[in-house]
């Protein structure tokens, strides 16, 4: 499986009004299937009066800005016919505060009222989010509500067994309109608040079982459907969610890559490699398989933040030859640049993808001025396809590589050899075996390689003899012994 993170509002419009709908994704499975792509992760698409659709005012309905219940059919019956799966995100922690359940609330109406988490006379109304230092309680006409993603979003309270009801009836609806499987947003937080101590406290245990029902009655409806969980924290959280979802986002992983390479250091590379991703150094079954990224929606886009094109694609190549499920980030095969002032989803990450060089033209989404990718900047999908070197292009050869050896999605990983700035590892599985070499260091370095052991390599090798040169920032692929 190879996925891409995929943001309509700036993917590809066919109505002219500036932003990307349903029917324009359909026109354009094509340029994702030529790419390689065979899963999507759809950012909300759920009615909301947010731009990034994170806050719902009615789960059944779709925004109509991207087009109506009979569009989003037909473009899963179409990514279908190309054996593409989508994938919903779904955020059920929490509604939008315009949303009838928690208007209804407001005015105290049964069963909305217990559906919210309200102050009393324990809380400290002044609390803050243990990162960003955020308010979580919010003074709306004489009452207080928690919600812990700001003012615009108050969070549902899942201690009323009643709501675990609704919440399945909402994931049936959408497998039902025929979505294969679900991003489940903010996974840790179902339960985050202490009702008894009222105190914001992560309750894992409560979220688990929470997540083990949910998952048991998704999968009576749909045995193969995919599931994605989001638990960003650090390693030792995310290890107690292990066995419970199919995909988990290694959020440790994509910051090691990053950092690794920032650092040029390969030492540091393998060393937090073995930590973030231990189920594929050991012999024993992975039950959650790590679900791998550079970046997403909430961060820096990829190229901004290593700041050089030879840098973001030399990730890009870690990314897609380590074990585990990679995702892209939309624009990341295109080297879109974006930064985020905070760690948020904010447009600045989400600038719509050029798809001519002028940065303008049909099917162009227009709803967010450019800022970091303007016009003429070598972005562009026109330009991206006609230069062989560019980064779509080298994407693209390398997931075709992957896709041949699609058994690297559930192999082993032996360290073999590391330097500062060299790591030579194997991966494998009973019947398969190659060797990746890469390299962190910018200029190249020499290897003890024959020509014709080379499987793969991501910039140009120069093999003399028994002698391999691989250039700075690169991979170079060779067959293993088993
Ligand atoms: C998801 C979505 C995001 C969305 C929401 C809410 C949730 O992707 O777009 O927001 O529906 C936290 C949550 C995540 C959440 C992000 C935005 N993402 O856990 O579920 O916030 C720390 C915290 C994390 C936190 C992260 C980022 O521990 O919990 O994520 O910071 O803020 C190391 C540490 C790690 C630490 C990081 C970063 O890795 O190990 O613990 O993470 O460093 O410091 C959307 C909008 C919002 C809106 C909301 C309603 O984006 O603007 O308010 O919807």
């Amino acid at each position: 499986m190879i996925f891409y993170e995929l943001y309509l509002r700036s993917f590809y419009d066919s109505n002219g009004d500036g932003i990307g709908d349903f029917k324009g994704l359909e026109k354009k499975l094509d340029y994702l299937q030529n790419i390689g792509i065979d899963s999507i992760w759809l950012l909300p698409i759920m009615k909301s009066p947010a731009f990034h659709g994170y806050t719902i005012t009615d789960f059944y309905k779709t925004n109509s800005l991207y087009g109506n219940i009979d569009e989003l059919k037909q473009l899963l019956n179409e990514a279908h016919k190309r054996n593409i799966k989508i994938v919903l995100d779904l955020p059920i922690n929490h509604v939008s505060v315009s949303s009838e359940w928690f208007q209804k609330a407001l005015n105290d109406e049964k069963p909305y009222k217990n559906w919210f988490i309200w102050s009393n006379n324990k809380t400290n109304t002044d609390e803050r989010r243990h990162w960003g230092n955020d308010k979580i309680w919010h003074k709306i006409n004489d009452k207080y509500f928690y919600g812990l993603f700001g003012p615009g979003s108050p969070d549902l309270n899942f201690e009323n067994k009643e709501l675990w009801d609704e919440i399945k009836k909402i994931f049936k609806h959408w497998l039902n309109i025929g979505f294969d499987g679900f991003r489940l947003d903010a996974a840790k937080h179902i339960f985050d608040y202490d009702k008894k101590n009222m105190k914001f406290k992560y309750q894992h245990d409560k979220n688990i079982k929470f997540w083990i029902e949910m998952l048991e009655y998704i999968k009576s409806i749909k045995k193969d459907a995919i599931i994605i969980s989001e638990v960003w924290d650090e390693k030792e959280i995310v290890k107690k969610y292990d066995g419970i979802f199919e995909i988990g986002f290694n959020f440790p992983l994509s910051y090691i890559i990053k950092d690794s390479i920032k650092l040029n250091d390969a030492e540091k590379f393998v060393k937090d490699l073995k930590e973030v991703m231990p189920a594929y150094f050991k012999k024993k079954p992975i039950k959650t398989k790590s679900g791998n990224f550079l970046t997403n929606h909430d961060m820096t886009r990829l190229r901004s933040e290593l700041k050089s094109i030879k840098k973001s694609n030399f990730a890009l190549n870690i990314l897609l030859t380590l074990p585990g499920i990679p995702f892209i980030y939309y624009g990341e095969e295109l080297s879109m640049k974006g930064k985020l002032k905070n760690v948020n989803f904010t447009e600045d990450g989400e600038e719509p993808i050029q798809w001519s060089e002028i940065g303008f033209g049909p099917g162009q989404t227009e709803w967010k001025g450019y800022k970091f990718n303007t016009p003429y900047s070598k972005i562009s999908v026109e330009e991206q396809h006609k230069n062989p070197k560019s980064t779509l292009n080298r994407v693209k050869k390398l997931i075709k590589f992957r896709k041949e050896n699609s058994w690297i999605e559930n192999s082993k990983i032996n360290i073999l050899e590391n330097d500062k700035n060299m790591v030579k590892l194997s991966i494998n599985n009973e019947i398969n075996s190659i060797i990746i070499h890469y390299n962190f260091k910018s200029s190249k370095t020499k290897i003890n390689i024959n020509e014709d052991k080379i499987l793969y390599y991501s910039d140009n090798v120069k093999c003399t003899e028994n002698k391999t040169e691989i250039p700075g920032y690169s991979i170079l692929i060779t067959k293993g012994d088993l």
